[in-house]
Parts: structure tokens; C-alpha cells; sequence
């Protein structure tokens, strides 16, 4: 029986796209939703939004329009999401400075726009892939926090059942999670040629990094995407920072959405969500509607350091990040929209802010009561095949490591 119960419901007009262990997504909507969500928003309530000048730049591409409609319980969800996220990532930070978390640790403070945007304009065929920086991608396409944390604390609850860690998380759609800079990208590839061999006309979402993009296998990656005409959407979340190399110190040019040269590309505010969702939605009608590949780029900023060991305070000035933090804020920019637009009231938009934290709180707490896996060899080996595909025995890195999946013991073979 599979352990990942799959959760996708629509209650009270907002989506719980949260596929969880032992069910926490429902929870998500419930403690999100107020009075006004469920009573007052009318599913059919269009808002229009008219982005900046400076949302998009197009590379051999025709921009996004600019002005667009869309319903106010899109805005709202977009704004719990990145709210969750952020929660989420600060809880992992605490978490980690309490030693509850060890090992890497990378967050995405700062980037919430770019998983919250993609997700909102795209729907469960369509697959995601991205870098270790992945537990925001990991929610939004349906972990749950608590499952997400649990993970990070090494709990069999976590989603990947205490055995990866922070870089190693997946989900229905979404292929994680990659430790190995860059090795994500032609596996991007693999999934949107196999999206297009089943005849599927879904896209792939193909993330990595400004530090990543200099990779060789990312321009190899390229080419077959554009020879055959894959739904592939490369996507390059220029974040500035190869962990303190800053963009330009790695990469001849930091224009990284022309950077596919024969495939058009496209960079987005990544800092502002709405402009990252009519981004996205472009992107998606683009590459299923035959066209082929794009490259986006995001442009965006992490408050924090590369990882939980890094202060990310040598490379850059405080003065640098203080002003991305007062003057750039997804979160914050996406809440003025909610005010300006009268789709909630300052102290709604606080009380989803509370809602948001106890939740988050909650979570915590529950992931923290789980156990870790038992030291069992049937458990180390579990997971490494689809079961039922599993091959006979596989080897260790010495002859007693010899593991016999059929008999779940080793075979002490001496090779
Ligand atoms: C093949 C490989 N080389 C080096 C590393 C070490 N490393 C981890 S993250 C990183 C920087 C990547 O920066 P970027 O692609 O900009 O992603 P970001 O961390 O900014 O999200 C490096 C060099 C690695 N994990 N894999
Ligand atoms: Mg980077």
C-alpha cells in the first residue's frame, strides 16, 4: 500500500493542492480560510491587474501582456501560500539552530514568489524539477509541511520517509530535490520528452541555479530540447549568488534568458508573484501548445546565507540585502495588491498572517512527537526501486553489502 496518501479537494473556493502523510492538507485550508473566503468570494470575482513596464523582457519572444484578469481567490491563495512557505523555511531555521535539523540545509527566504507563481499557473500533469533548494517547490506541489519538516528532521513521517533530507524531497509531479548542481536539468529534459512521447500536452518546469547555469550538460540539455521540440521550460532562478560567488564573477554574461540562443527566452520579476504567474502561464501555453522550449529567468534574491552555514554576510553588504528585504518583498508586495484591490483588509490580512503561524507551529510540533526510522536493514534498502521492479540483489561497496531484495537479508557474495 502506498504511504502517500494523496489529498487534492476544493473546499470553501480555495484549492488544498497538499498531498500528505496522514492527512494534514484539509487542515490547511481550514485554518486558512476565514468567514470572508468562504461566504463573500464569489468563484467569478475577476480582479485586473496591470504589472509594471519592467515585469517582463523577451529574448527573440513576444512578452506576456502586461494587464490581465484573474479571480481575487487566486490572489488570496497565492498570498497563504508564500506565507506558508516562509513560515515554513524560518521554522526550518529555528529548527536547525536547535540541532533538531543537521546536515545541509538550504533555504529559499526571499525566493517564495518563483514556487508560489509556477504552481498557481499550472495544474497536476505538468511536472516540476528543481536544485536542493526545494522545500517551498516540495509544498506547492502537494507535501505537507509537517511531512516537509519531519524530513528535515530525519522522521519516518517525512516525505521521504526520514531517509533524505533536505535535498532529497519529492512529491506527486515534482521530481525533486537534486544535491548535484545542475544534474537536474537533462533529467528535465527526460520527463518533458517522456510528457510528450505519452501525447500528454502538459510542460515541464526545469529549475536551476545562475551558478548551475555554466554547466555544460545544461547547453546539452538545450539542444535536445529544441531538436525535439520538447514542452520543456528551462528556468534559471537567478538568485545572484553562486553561494558567495556573486553572478557576474561566474557567468560571461548574467543575462541567463538568452543564454538558450536559439530558444526564445523570457526574465520575470521574480520578486513579484503576480508577475512570475502570468510568466508562468505564458510559459505553460507556450511549450503545450507545441512551440517548444523556452528559457525564463527569475530574477530574485535570497535573504539568507547559501546554506545554514554560510551567514551570507562576507560576499554581500547588509545594506544590499536590507534593501531587497524593505523595498523587494514578495510577500509584502503581493499584501499592498490585497489593499489597493480591496480583496482584504488589513486586519484579515493579519489574521491570515496568525493563521499561518499556528499552523505552521503545529506542524512543527507534530513532526517533532514522530519517530525516526528503525534501524532496520529492510528499511535502509526500501525505496530505492518502485516496488515490484526491484533487480535481485544489489551491490554494496563491499561483498557483505550485497543486499537480496526478494529475501530482505544480505548475501555475504564475495565478488
Ligand atoms: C556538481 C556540483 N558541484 C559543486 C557543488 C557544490 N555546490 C552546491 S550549491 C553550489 C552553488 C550553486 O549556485 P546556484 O546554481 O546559483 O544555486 P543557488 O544555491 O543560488 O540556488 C555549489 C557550487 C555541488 N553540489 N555539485
Ligand atoms: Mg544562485
Amino acid at each position: 500500500m502506498s504511504r502517500l496518501v494523496n489529498i487534492s479537494k476544493v473546499i470553501g473556493g480555495f484549492k488544498s493542492n497538499s498531498s500528505t502523510f496522514k492527512g494534514s492538507s484539509l487542515k490547511i485550508v481550514r485554518t486558512l480560510a476565514t468567514s470572508k473566503d468562504a461566504e463573500s468570494i464569489d468563484s467569478s470575482d475577476l480582479v485586473s491587474v496591470d504589472l509594471p513596464q519592467t515585469s517582463f523582457e523577451g529574448y527573440n519572444l513576444d512578452c506576456p501582456e502586461l494587464s490581465f484578469e484573474t479571480e481575487k481567490e487566486t490572489l488570496l491563495k497565492m498570498y497563504k501560500d508564500m506565507i506558508i512557505v516562509r513560515r515554513m523555511e524560518m521554522a526550518a531555521d529555528a529548527l536547525y539552530k536547535a540541532k533538531k535539523i543537521r546536515g545541509f540545509c538550504h533555504l529559499s527566504v526571499g525566493q517564495e514568489a518563483i514556487a508560489v507563481g509556477i504552481e498557481n499557473a499550472i495544474d497536476h500533469k505538468d511536472t516540476v524539477i528543481t536544485s536542493y533548494r526545494c522545500h517551498g517547490f516540495a509544498f506547492m506541489r502537494g507535501a505537507s509541511v509537517k511531512s516537509i519538516l519531519a524530513e528535515l528532521m530525519g522522521r519516518r513521517t517525512g516525505v521521504s520517509f526520514g531517509k533524505g533530507g533536505s535535498m532529497h524531497m519529492f512529491a506527486p509531479g515534482f521530481y525533486g530535490g537534486n544535491g548535484i548542481v545542475g544534474a537536474q536539468v537533462p533529467l528535465g529534459a527526460g520527463l518533458a520528452f517522456a510528457q510528450k512521447y505519452k501525447g500528454e500536452r502538459s510542460v515541464c518546469f526545469d529549475l536551476y541555479g545562475d551558478g548551475a547555469s555554466n554547466q555544460g550538460q545544461v547547453f546539452e540539455a538545450y539542444n535536445m530540447a529544441k531538436l525535439w521540440n520538447l514542452p520543456c521550460i528551462f528556468v534559471c532562478e537567478n538568485n545572484k549568488y553562486g553561494m558567495g560567488t556573486a553572478a557576474a564573477r561566474s557567468s560571461a554574461t548574467t543575462e541567463y534568458f538568452k543564454r538558450g540562443q536559439y530558444i526564445p527566452g523570457l526574465k520575470i520579476n521574480g520578486m513579484d508573484v503576480l508577475a512570475c504567474y502570468q510568466g508562468s502561464k505564458f510559459a505553460k501555453d507556450w511549450a503545450s501548445q507545441g512551440n517548444g522550449p523556452l528559457v525564463l529567468e527569475f530574477e530574485t534574491y535570497r535573504y539568507g546565507g547559501h546554506s545554514m552555514s554560510d551567514p551570507g554576510t562576507t560576499y554581500r553588504t547588509r545594506e544590499e540585502v536590507q534593501h531587497m528585504r524593505s523595498r523587494n518583498d514578495p510577500i509584502a508586495g503581493l499584501k499592498a495588491v490585497l489593499l489597493e484591490k480591496n480583496i482584504a483588509t488589513e486586519a484579515e490580512i493579519k489574521s491570515y498572517d496568525k493563521a499561518a503561524r499556528k499552523y505552521v507551529d503545529e506542524q512543527v510540533a507534530e513532526a517533532e512527537g514522530d519517530a525516526p526510522p528503525e534501524a532496520k536493514m529492510d528499511i535502509l534498502f526500501e525505496d530505492v526501486y518502485v516496488p515490484g521492479s526491484e533487480i535481485p540483489v544489489l551491490r554494496g561497496r563491499i561483498s557483505d553489502d550485497t543486499w537480496d531484495f526478494k529475501n530482505k537479508t544480505f548475501l555475504n557474495k564475495v565478488y
